[in-house]
């Protein structure tokens, strides 16, 4: 058991702890190894596979394993770390600490966009970036997206997705109009809702952020740690909620065997959702 810290209150040695955990995963090559998976089950919802971590219900079981693998990697590197959170509902501008160079460093460069202060700095010489379409080793970041300006989401909008009673609805997709999943991980696109929550936070920081790739940028872990906490916050305020499809959706719904049930093993790891929505197994939020 331990404790996972909002990033703001991590002192100045856990700061350099974290930093140097990541720098040191980077090196080992294992640091990689979680960006490729975050892209092999990208899977978005126009494509007829399975679908465990992105446009579906598991999207809040699948990163809190996903993030757990990752933590366990941290720690043994060095035991004390561990994952903290970036509630964006306050820390909300370039200015924050976050972006600060002891922890993240901040925005990049206008053109280029590539990112120059910090430790993950590509100047520094300890982080190539793996995930990129193109050639470009370097992480890169626009934060607030300069070109066609986007704002990080508000409280208000965070407490209007943890009011929803029901975890998720029918079609158990990116169009779910209702349901707290998909108002947290917030797609809009293809029924012209605003990008919404979890995804315009990626949309807002931009270079990796904004793609499949996005664990190339280690703010990934601070964001996601926030939804695993938002999840949390959901089912304390919705004790009889619970995870939604208790079963496959049944034929002749044509996301039958694309999404998970409570009890339906999840890739890579084999494990269901009902086996991870008991956090604090884990660890706490402090
Ligand atoms: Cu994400």
């Amino acid at each position: 058991m331990y404790n996972r810290k909002n990033q703001r209150d991590l002192t100045r040695a856990e700061k350099r702890r974290l930093v140097d955990a990541l720098l040191r995963l980077k090196r080992s090559g294992r640091y990689d190894e979680f960006v490729v998976m975050h892209q092999e089950f990208y899977v978005s919802d126009a494509e007829d596979r399975l679908r465990p971590a992105h446009m579906t219900p598991s999207f809040f079981p699948w990163h809190r394993r996903y993030l757990l693998e990752f933590e366990r990697a941290l720690q043994a590197v060095d035991p004390g770390v561990s994952i903290p959170y970036w509630d964006w509902t306050v820390d909300n501008t370039p200015s924050s600490s976050l972006w600060a160079d002891d922890l993240l460093g901040g925005n990049g460069r206008p053109g280029d966009r590539q990112v120059m202060t910090g430790p993950f700095a590509y100047g520094q010489g300890n982080w190539r970036t793996s995930g990129g379409t193109t050639d470009d080793r370097f992480l890169a970041r626009d934060l607030g997206r300069s070109r066609n300006p986007v704002a990080l989401p508000t409280k208000k909008e965070v407490d209007r997705a943890l009011s929803d009673p029901v975890y998720d609805v029918q079609p158990w997709n990116s169009v779910s109009v209702e349901g707290f999943r998909n108002r947290i991980e917030g797609w809009g696109i293809r029924d012209s809702r605003p990008v919404a929550n979890h995804n315009r936070v990626h949309q807002w920081v931009g270079g990796p952020m904004a793609g499949a790739g996005s664990p190339d940028d280690p703010v990934f872990w601070l964001h996601h740690a926030f939804m695993d906490l938002l999840w949390t916050r959901w089912q304390k305020a919705h004790p009889g909620g619970g995870y939604l499809p208790g079963r496959k959706p049944s034929s002749p719904d044509s996301d039958r065997d694309r999404v998970f049930g409570i009890d339906d093993r999840m890739p890579p790891w084999n494990v269901a959702p009902s086996q991870l929505l008991d956090h604090t197994r884990f660890y706490r939020y402090v």
